[in-house]
């Protein structure tokens, strides 16, 4: 007790953090401190790779090493400058799939390779040699008549379908290997440099062919090969074995390790994905500033609209044309940087037709390169050939999206902080009080002891079990934040353990390391090793976890990791993680803490209940534990709009489960932009409000009354969809399709959807313009394709495809459209929770093509536990021949529902004479219906029939 109390002494060394925040809170300004982060040229890794011109490729592959197993070719490549070896192995993978690993041939020690990304090694296919002489190999690629060439001189991997150059490997020459070797002295070293450097001239001038003597003395054991690499001129620059970067340096015991590999893709102007980044959803090209950046950080006042790195990495790039979609999987965990280049990026469209009526144009291709500190080069190119083939091949290695329990698609009321158990029950009673509905309140860092996790404060949080119970009652949940810096204090039981167990991540000199981070001194347990990971999810187990209930569930901030006063805020590369480097781990830590987390919330319920887990920091694979959100955002239009592109790009790399700040985190929304904010964040798949400390209170109703209606409806909105929000989470689970999409997945022919970022699609079937303009009367949106048309949600007037649509907009506006072919279930009875609708009836949207059909789907299971295996109801419901039918889906599946269709509404109908129900059992029943002329709408009032069952509805 008296030990909080008494000043921190360490108050001094939290200084700077402290006099940050306060400048900030108090003069408003919005500003990324760049001089914190580093640039690529304060990179050392980044600055020697970028400083490689391209056409210079000192790599050849040595054909006669060649051996090609059924299933796998491996190759050695031999750098001519240094005459270190590389080997290549090369694998065609199930699905589409190739994968190219390249790694030192003899490392002087091992180097880091990614696990527990991957769900399962890769199941490969035959590969076979087509044709072979001095200048490369021809393999053939499965059954696509896919091919790929491997040429000797320069190295280089060209990936071929029929005359198509499908993507190139190496093409302009940036594949580089910093190869393990021994640190030298530094004088003797640029001695003998120099000398062999003059040697090697010599060598150079008398023997311009290659020697076979001297290759055979080329091969031989890591030590000689090593020598042999320090016999060439090899410059020792600054930051090879050390850096520093204001005050931290970085100890380097390895040397340089980057490694780094250029990729073509000919045909191709449109590049996605790599997040996260707060940019646009089409990639720019980086030509004139630095590359995009994959390095988890905690990032105070994130700049919009640049490449620097955010909280999580994700290191997945789509290509698309009009005629085909690929992508690249760059499996690599440690910093990352990624440089995109386009002959046609700055040509005008005007330009760009000049280019072609005059013939002159040549085939547009983007060029990608992507370097990275240490580890291997094991790359993963999905071939497509469409968007959809993408996301289930990439799903293939890295899983797809948890299925969340179904509470988690509702919403979410958070603010740092909610104070004590009185003010979480004022804002519950708050919500009733307003007939607003909410599943989740949030606690932030405040309601622990002294941020410990794990602990509720004694005096604001007395008896949490009575307020989770209270909860309990109204059938709501609750998150408490739980973050990976542990506060050193013996007096503290998780890091007495964590300590006592060896479980932290240690400094350079074998100590536990520790960090500033808001507990003060912190440790940060080493979630890379399985046991502490083991340990951590103990820790979730009800009577481990005091105060902790079945409806208490986990947010794992600050995991990239955040540490205050280490370099760009994170931890020191060189700390230890048994025998690896922070450096090489560093993007795969808030990937454990999220995947021990979830681990220990399944634990703990004996393995039936799903998690819920929110994370800050990711990476490839993180789709597989929960949720993501976009961190510190600001209450600025840019922001709101930002939230689009950067969903976007995390649903295109398999996390769909994302969300942005409703409301903005920093700074006050006014009321416009925090309605606009609720409108756009009901559409969106993780839809929280949340606030920093120093906002004033912003929960719905504290805005008037007229504003409370719009955030009422707009929640309410949400509500009334989650069926088909829940059906999306299906499919997105078992199919690793994104649930919110960009629209060229769905029109990959029409050029006008390749850099839409002011709108999307649910699914397939709904299209969200989201108003995201202060002061807007209007918004343009796009309605894509040509034979489709599309329904006014609200309205139901329909519109045709393949215009941009002038949608005039008053302040409750969200224009949302339902593709006309699409039925869409919806609940509409909202009640103050999701869990309190889960017996209610359907309603059925059924909204007819041209063709005058329709199909959708219906999907409900009990929406929590992990029973979905096996009990569930998957329907398919159809449209055709004035015929409205349901049909099983699933028949070995096991699952009742008390919910039944209690109305049917039919856009773009025209009027029956009688409308008939037949049933299961065979009964016949007609139905009442009414018909809107003026809007071709057909309703049918409680045809009635259970939603898990057999039904057909005829229209005469
Ligand atoms: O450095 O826990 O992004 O959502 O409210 C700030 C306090 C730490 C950052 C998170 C934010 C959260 C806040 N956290």
């Amino acid at each position: 007790m008296s030990a909080r109390l008494a000043p921190n002494p360490n108050l001094k060394r939290m200084a700077p953090v402290l006099v940050l925040w306060l400048a900030v809170c108090l003069s408003g300004t919005w500003a990324v401190d760049r001089g914190n982060f580093k640039t690529c040229d304060q990179s050392a890794f980044c600055k020697r790779q970028r400083a490689l011109k391209p056409g210079e490729s000192p790599y050849r592959a040595l054909l006669e090493t060649m051996e090609l197993t059924n299933t796998r070719l491996t190759l050695q490549l031999i750098n001519d400058n240094n005459k270190v070896r590389l080997l290549l192995e090369l694998y065609r993978l199930q699905g589409n799939m190739t994968r190219v690993k390249i790694n030192e041939l003899k490392p002087l020690k091992p180097r880091y390779e990614v696990p527990d990304v991957l769900i399962r090694e890769p199941p490969t296919e035959p590969l076979s040699l087509l044709s072979q002489d001095e200048n490369g190999v021809v393999l053939s690629l499965g059954a696509e008549s896919q091919r790929v060439i491997v040429s000797a001189r320069p190295f280089r991997l060209d990936i071929m379908e029929g005359r198509d150059v499908l993507m190139s490997l190496n093409s302009r020459g940036l594949l580089a290997f910093e190869h393990l070797r021994m640190r030298k002295d530094t004088f003797s070293y640029k001695v003998t440099s120099t000398v062999a450097s003059v040697w090697d001239n010599i060598k150079r001038v008398f023997s311009s062919q290659a020697d076979p003597e001297a290759e055979k003395k080329e091969e031989g054991d890591p030590a000689s090969q090593a020598e042999a690499a320090n016999e060439e001129e090899e410059k020792v620059e600054d930051g090879m074995w050390e850096e520093t970067f204001k005050s931290h340096s970085d100890s380097k015991s390895n040397g340089p390790s980057a490694i780094s590999l250029d990729f073509s893709l000919p045909g191709v102007e449109h590049v996605y994905g790599i997040p996260e980044h707060a940019d646009t959803l089409r990639l720019k090209t980086t030509d004139n500033g630095d590359p995009y950046r994959l390095y988890n950080l905690d990032v105070f006042q994130y700049e919009l609209f640049n490449p620097m790195a955010l909280y999580g990495a994700v290191p997945v790039m789509l290509a698309h044309n009009a005629q085909r979609t690929t992508g690249i999987f760059w499996l690599n965990a440690a910093e990352t940087w990624v440089d995109i280049s386009s002959n046609t990026a700055g040509k005008t469209v005007f330009g760009k037709m000049l280019d072609y009526v005059q013939g002159s144009s040549e085939t547009p291709q983007t060029d990608v390169r992507w370097i990275s500190e240490s580890g291997i080069i094991d790359v993963f190119i999905m071939l497509g050939p469409t968007a959809k083939d993408i996301f289930s091949q990439y799903a293939s290695l890295t899983g797809t999206q948890a299925f969340p329990p179904l509470a988690s698609l509702a919403y979410h009321q958070c603010r740092w902080n909610y104070n004590d158990q009185e003010d979480v029950q004022t804002v519950d009673a708050g919500f009733d009080e307003h007939d607003i509905p909410y599943d989740f309140i949030w606690l932030d860092i405040e309601h622990t002891d002294g941020k410990r996790y794990f602990t509720w404060d004694p005096h604001k949080f007395a008896t949490p079990k009575e307020m989770l119970q209270g909860l309990v009652d109204k059938k709501r949940k609750m998150v408490a934040i739980v973050d990976p810096h542990i506060k050193v204090d013996s007096n503290y039981k998780i890091h007495n353990e964590i300590r006592s167990r060896g479980f932290y991540i240690k400094n350079k000199d074998g100590g536990d390391y520790e960090g500033w981070c808001w507990p003060g001194s912190a440790g940060y347990p080493d979630f890379t090793r399985a046991d502490m990971r083991a340990w951590w999810a103990s820790m979730f187990a009800y009577d481990q976890y005091e105060g902790s209930m079945e409806n208490l569930y986990t947010w794992n901030d600050m995991n990239e990791p955040s540490v205050f006063n280490g370099p760009e805020v994170t931890m020191h590369k060189d700390a230890k993680h048994g025998d690896w480097e922070h450096r090489d781990v560093h993007n795969l830590y808030g990937f454990y803490v999220q995947m021990a987390t979830a681990e220990g919330q399944i634990q703990r319920s004996g393995g039936v209940e799903r998690p819920f887990v929110l994370t800050r920091a990711f990476f490839a694979g993180s789709q597989r534990y929960g949720a993501v959100w976009t961190g510190d955002n600001a209450a600025e239009w840019d922001h709101l709009k930002i939230s689009i592109p950067m969903c976007l790009s995390l649903g295109l790399v398999g996390i769909s489960f994302c969300g942005a700040d409703v409301g903005g985190f920093f700074k006050s929304p006014n009321t416009e932009l925090l309605v606009r904010w609720y409108q756009t964040g009901a559409y969106q798949p993780f839809f929280r409000a949340h606030a920093h400390l120093d906002t004033p209170r912003r929960e719905p109703w504290l805005f008037g009354p007229e504003n409370t209606a719009l955030i009422r409806d707009a929640v309410r909105q949400r509500y009334t969809l989650l069926p088909y929000w829940y059906q999306q989470f299906y499919t997105a689970h078992r199919t690793g399709q994104p649930v919110m999409r960009p629209l060229w997945v769905e029109y990959p022919q029409d050029p006008a959807t390749f850099a839409l970022d002011d709108e999307f699609l649910i699914g397939r079937d709904l299209l969200v313009h989201p108003v995201t303009e202060e002061g807007a009367r209007g918004v343009t949106a796009y309605l894509p394709g040509k034979d489709e048309v599309w329904f006014d949600v609200h309205t139901f007037q329909k519109h045709n495809g393949a215009q941009n649509l002038y949608i005039p907009v008053t302040i409750s506006s969200i224009p949302v459209f339902q593709r006309g072919g699409s039925i869409i279930p919806r609940k509409l009875r909202v009640r103050r929770s999701s869990t309190c609708m889960e017996h209610d009836p359907y309603t059925l949207y059924v909204a007819l093509n041209p063709q005058r059909t329709a199909e959708g789907e219906l999907y409900i299971d009990d929406g929590h536990t992990f029973n979905y295996d096996k009990e569930f109801i998957h329907r398919r419901l159809s449209y055709a021949n004035n015929i409205l039918s349901s049909v099983n889906l699933a028949p070995e599946a096991q699952f009742s529902t008390r919910s039944w269709i209690e109305r049917i509404v039919i856009l773009g109908a025209s009027k029956p004479s009688k409308v008939t129900l037949k049933t299961a059992d065979g009964q016949e029943s007609q139905l009442e219906f009414e018909f809107d002329a003026s809007m071709s709408v057909l309703t049918l009032r409680k045809p009635s029939m259970n939603a898990g069952e057999d039904w057909t509805v005829a229209l005469q």
